[in-house]
């Protein structure tokens, strides 16, 4: 298992639309090892592909406390069936928009169908934090991203202390 470098924004590969996967194959399950790992390591409680550049529709999640046992969810093509129409508000944060936290409403349950780790299809009920982040994870999916729920202002303020950070970054590098 490895840890990959996550990306952040701006990116335009962030904003790609991530493409159904034909089979769980040994490829795939490498790559959610890889993903779990990344995540574990950057502690996130989700991640999705594209993530870490790879644009195919598989998630990853851990929603277990911190030396709690762990819980790994797999996620391949994940299709929300059900929407609840009850919105619920949550304090978001994102591995691609680091240091960033903000208020954004979703419905508070879905119905998720999927194929676990094995290629097996399951259907998951979701409420709480976990429809939470099923949701923002699909987003991703779809290069979508927490901050585009915001003002626009909001937004572009976000979008500039990243991009200012970015190029800091570079400078030490050089
Ligand atoms: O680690 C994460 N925490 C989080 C908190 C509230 C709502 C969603 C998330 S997902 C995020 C990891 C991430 O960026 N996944 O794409
Ligand atoms: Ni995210």
């Amino acid at each position: 298992m490895t840890v990959k470098t996550i990306l952040t924004e701006p990116n335009k590969i962030l904003r790609k639309v991530s493409l159904p996967v034909e089979k769980v194959g040994k490829e795939e399950q490498h790559l959610m090892n890889d993903m779990l790992e990344t995540m574990y390591d950057a502690k996130g409680i989700g991640l999705a592909a594209i993530q870490i550049g790879i644009p195919k529709r598989i998630i990853v999640m851990d929603l277990s406390k911190e030396g709690e046992k762990k819980e790994p969810r797999y996620f391949v093509n994940p299709i929300i069936k059900n929407k609840n129409s009850n919105l619920s508000k949550y304090l978001e944060g994102c591995l691609s928009v680091p240091d960033q936290f903000a208020e954004v409403n979703r419905p508070s349950n879905c119905e998720v169908e999927y194929l676990d780790y094995h290629g097996n299809k399951k259907i998951l009920k979701a409420d709480g934090l976990l429809a939470t982040c099923i949701q923002h994870e699909m987003d991703h999916l779809e290069g979508i991203l927490f901050i585009d729920y915001l003002s626009k202002l909001k937004k572009s303020m976000i979008i500039k202390k990243l991009s200012k950070q970015k190029s800091k970054e570079d400078r030490v590098v050089l």
